[in-house]
This record gives structure tokens, sequence and C-alpha cells, in this order.
């Protein structure tokens, strides 16, 4: 027979080596992409990704697209209205909350080939700066110092937490998981 003693020491192995995670659900929700670019000989912006990617701190994909739909003639798209991105992503963040979004863009051109305008890589979300279904809206620029610069726009959530954790970016014991120790929270080593 397995003394208490024993039961707590084990419980308090298995959190060290990170077998409880610290994990949540977010969402992603594509809002605007703008681009200062010149598009060649007739300046026509002719935007579309190919492709947009979504992935964990070790480089699993969470999310991907192959390619969305061209959008015509403009250098600012409404993401909400490209069919591939009109609805909000959902994923699963991971224990650590690294997630980033890598994207290429490139112009369609009718007459020749299409042109590479720009990649974006690893542009992070962070998720782990939110408390449990709040939201946040966020602009990132590409190249400042250029005159060819471009900004993404989105809005990013985090909608609830693994049993167990609570909190600004699910980084919390709930007083649940404390009891089991007496009092003396182990859980620091799946804080982030
Ligand atoms: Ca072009
Ligand atoms: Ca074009
Ligand atoms: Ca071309």
């Amino acid at each position: 027979m397995i003394s208490t003693a024993l039961t707590y020491r084990y419980i308090y192995i298995s959190l060290h080596q990170g077998q409880i995670r610290c994990r949540g659900a977010g969402r992603i929700q594509f809002l605007r992409y703008e681009d200062y670019k010149d598009c060649g000989e007739t300046n026509d912006c002719d935007i579309y990704f190919k492709s947009l990617v979504i992935r964990d701190g070790n480089d699993n994909t969470l999310f991907k697209i192959d390619l969305t739909t061209t959008t015509k003639n403009t250098n600012t798209v409404n993401l909400t209205r490209v069919e591939e991105l009109r609805d909000p992503i959902t994923i699963h963040f991971p224990t650590n909350k690294t997630v980033t979004i890598s994207l290429k863009v490139w112009d369609n051109d009718h007459q020749n080939s299409d042109d590479f305008i720009k990649s974006w890589t690893n542009v992070v979300v962070p998720f782990s700066d939110l408390e449990a279904n709040e939201t946040a809206r966020t602009k990132i620029s590409h190249s400042p110092l250029t005159s060819e610069n471009a900004y993404l726009t989105f809005e990013y959530s985090v909608l609830s937490c693994d049993d167990g954790y609570t909190g600004r970016g699910c980084n919390y014991c709930r007083d649940k998981v404390h009891s089991y120790f007496h009092g003396s929270c182990t859980c620091e080593y799946t804080n982030f």
C-alpha cells in the first residue's frame, strides 16, 4: 500500500516534469493588410497570401492556409472579406504560450508572372498578456524604414484555460491545485 507521503511525492514529480500543462484556447481574427509597395508598371497590387501559417514555439503547425483569394487592385485589403480569413481562427496555444504567424505576400499580374512582394516571419501573438475572455488588437509594421512598408492588423483573444489553470494567459494555478500540496504550490514549474 502506497503511503500518503509517497502519493504527494509522485504528484510533485509529475508537475516538475511538466506533465500537467498550462494551456488554453485562443482565437485570431485577421482584420487588415496594408502595403505601400509599387506593384509594377500599372502599380496594381492584386494581393494574395501564399501561404499563411500559425505555429507554436516548437515549429508545430497549428493552422495553415496554402492560398488565399486574390484581392483586385488595392493596397489595402479588408481581410474579413477574404473568403479563407473571414471567420476567426481558433487554436490551442501551448504551455509556453509561443504562437507565431508567418505569411508570404504575392501580387497577381495577369499579363506576366506573379511577383513576390514580401514575407513576414514569426510575428508573435502575445496570448500571455491577456486574461481569459479578453481581446486585444495589434497593428504590426513590416519594415518601417522603407517607403514600401506594410502593416498587418489582427485581433487575438484568450477563450478559456485548461482545468487547473486560470488568470492572465492561463498562467496561474487554481486553489484546487494548490490544496493538493497543503498550501505549497509547485505549479511554478509550469508557469511562464
Ligand atoms: Ca506586379
Ligand atoms: Ca498586379
Ligand atoms: Ca510580374
